[in-house]
């Protein structure tokens, strides 16, 4: 039999489990785009116990929008290798650039992401993190579920504890800026993105990629915005290639194998 209130208590028991179970993670990602989602997908392989905060009840962050509307995005060769590793069809060009359906690579990542162990919470914001000093360090966030958050009224967030927060949160680093306004003890400067130049760019998003100061980590083109490197636009390569080398970067990390990390110019 159907009853109601069985449909209830199905829901907010394994609900209210797995959000128990998201108080204390290894690595706190925010935003569910190509670089937040290939991180979770390369961490959860690893075996970290990895959970992806979305504040959109979606995923895929700027992929589905395609190219200006245009149902189709870019990849250069190097980001082949990952393409082929997700199952995602390409298609090559005469323009030396290869195209990608929007859908299917976000399909493609998520299930990834997913399958191999990462949590997505969805409508989840991230609105703050939160820190220990002495030395100083960032050590998880605070969450709130996204409608609580637009409608302006103030509730507390919950925590998650993180031994790494990635900000995966696109242009506007979201997360790493509360942090450096917040947190002066962690000596972020947010330089602020450039203009377009994307062959530069698309190799310095993956170059920068990983720890902006001890417990935070930063990938994709919040990586533009936090170093002051040049923007793209609808080519995605360097976005899977900066969420795989920033998962490299935590793993390493957390595993207390010395790690380097790129100059930062
Ligand atoms: O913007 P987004 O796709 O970031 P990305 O992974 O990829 C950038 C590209 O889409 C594109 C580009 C490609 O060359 O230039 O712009 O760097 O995904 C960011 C995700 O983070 C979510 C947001 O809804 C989006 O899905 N997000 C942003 N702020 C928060 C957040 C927050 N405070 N809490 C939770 N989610």
């Amino acid at each position: 039999m159907l009853r109601e209130s069985y449909i209830g208590r199905a829901i907010i028991r394994a609900a209210l489990r797995d959000l128990e179970e998201l108080s204390e993670v290894d690595v706190a990602i925010v935003g569910a785009g190509p670089s937040g989602l290939t991180a979770a997908y390369y961490l959860a392989k690893e075996k970290f116990k990895v959970v992806v905060f979305e504040r959109r009840f979606s995923f895929g962050g700027g992929i589905g929008p395609g190219g200006n509307m245009l149902p189709r995005i870019a990849f250069q060769e190097e980001s082949l290798p990952i393409l082929e590793e997700l199952g995602v069809r390409y298609e090559g060009t005469e323009f030396g650039v290869y195209v990608v359906d929007p859908s299917v690579l976000i399909a493609k990542l998520a299930s990834k992401a997913v399958d191999a162990g990462a949590k997505i919470l969805l409508g989840a914001h991230v609105d703050d993190v939160i820190y220990k000093l002495d030395p100083p360090r960032v050590t998880g966030i605070l969450w709130i579920w996204t409608p609580i958050q637009m409608s302006g009224m103030h509730v507390d967030p919950l925590y998650t504890e993180a031994k790494a927060v990635v900000d995966a949160t696109g242009h506007d680093a979201e997360v790493i800026s509360v942090a450096a306004r917040k947190v002066p003890e962690l000596g972020i400067v947010i330089q602020g993105e450039k203009s377009g130049y994307s062959e530069l760019s698309e190799k310095l998003v993956v170059e920068h990629a990983g720890r902006v100061a001890p417990g935070l980590y930063v990938t994709g083109i919040a990586a533009c915005t936090v170093y002051g490197l040049p923007r793209m636009g609808p080519i995605f390569g360097g976005m899977l290639l900066s969420g795989r080398r920033a998962a490299q970067v935590i793993a390493e990390d957390l595993r207390g194998e010395k790690v380097a990390i790129p100059a930062k110019e």
